[in-house]
């Protein structure tokens, strides 16, 4: 498969050596059949919009409604498996000095690809907790169409998401913000840039000198800000920067 050469000044910032911020959003799991966020609502849930269903108040009006639309997404990830994008971006993560992953992503795609301190800055679908109290588990039966008691105090169920009008996990959200705040070069894969306040990360990287770097196969509002934008998939343009990483000499390249 032919690389489109990579912008040579986007190349030296990488092999540089200083830290490396990648952001990625629903984008980045498109190509293991993981449908985008907006493209989330399939069925019954078509009636929905996101925003609206990815909500407590949604939930306390509609909790079996909610728990089932999660459901549905569970099983979708479950049945699908990491894309050569997810692979590539743990390669970058060994083959680069300090990298941090910030995902908004709660499909754990990027850790079944065996990337390593993933910061999950909108939570999982692969964990519960409790609506009342702040016992935490493993997703359990992704048949069950209504949400489980929880076993502490019999309050419902809920999934380990962030929804909207919700707080940012308070570590994930200092790790992203510190990460962005130093990094040299900050990467956004895969993310329409419209949520907040994950949408600022690139905002912060970008007010402190760092380089921008979006890999989207479509212009977001961030595009205009990047000193580089590399249109096209995730699963094609992320192992093409491996592969050029990888052909240079120096460190990190395969040419010593
Ligand atoms: C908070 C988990 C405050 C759940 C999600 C007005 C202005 C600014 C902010 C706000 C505002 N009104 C309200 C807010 C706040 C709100 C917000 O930002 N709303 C938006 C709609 C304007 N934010 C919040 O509520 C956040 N919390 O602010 O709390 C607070 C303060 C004090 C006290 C209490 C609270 C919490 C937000 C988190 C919501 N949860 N997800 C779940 O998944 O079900 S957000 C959800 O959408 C995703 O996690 C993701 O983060 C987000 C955006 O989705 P993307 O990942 O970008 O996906 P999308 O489909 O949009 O785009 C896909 C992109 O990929 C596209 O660009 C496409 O071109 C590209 N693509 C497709 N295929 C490929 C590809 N690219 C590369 N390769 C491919 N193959
Ligand atoms: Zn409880």
């Amino acid at each position: 498969m032919s690389t489109p050469r990579l912008p040579d000044g986007l190349l030296e910032r990488l092999a540089g050596g200083g830290g490396v911020v990648f952001l990625t959003g629903s984008g980045i799991s498109a190509e293991s059949g993981v449908p985008t966020f907006r493209d989330a609502l399939t069925g019954l849930w078509a009636r929905n919009r996101p925003e609206e269903l990815a909500t407590p108040e949604a939930f306390r009006r509609d909790p079996d409604h909610v728990w089932g639309w999660y459901q549905a997404r569970r099983r979708g990830v479950m049945a699908v498996d990491p894309n050569p994008g997810h692979h590539a971006l743990r390669e970058l993560q060994s083959i680069l000095g300090k990298t941090t992953l910030v995902t908004q992503n709660v499909d754990g795609l990027h850790q079944r690809a065996g990337s390593r301190d993933v910061l999950e800055f909108h939570g999982s679908l692969l964990r519960d907790r409790c609506s009342e109290c702040d016992h935490r588990a493993p997703a359990g039966d992704l048949e069950r169409d209504t949400p489980p008691p929880c076993p502490h105090c019999g309050g419902l169920m809920r999934p380990d998401v962030v929804w909207f009008g919700e707080m940012i996990p308070p570590s994930a959200l200092e790790g992203a913000w510190q990460a962005a705040a130093s990094c040299t070069l900050f990467f956004s894969i895969g993310t329409s840039g419209l949520v907040y306040p994950a949408a600022e990360l690139a905002e912060v990287a970008g007010a402190r000198g760092a380089a921008l770097c979006e890999i989207n196969t479509d212009p977001t509002p961030l595009s205009a800000r990047c000193d580089w934008v590399l249109q096209g998939r995730a699963g094609e343009v992320l192992p093409g920067l491996v592969r050029a990483l990888s052909a240079r000499p120096g460190p990190g390249g395969s040419r010593q």
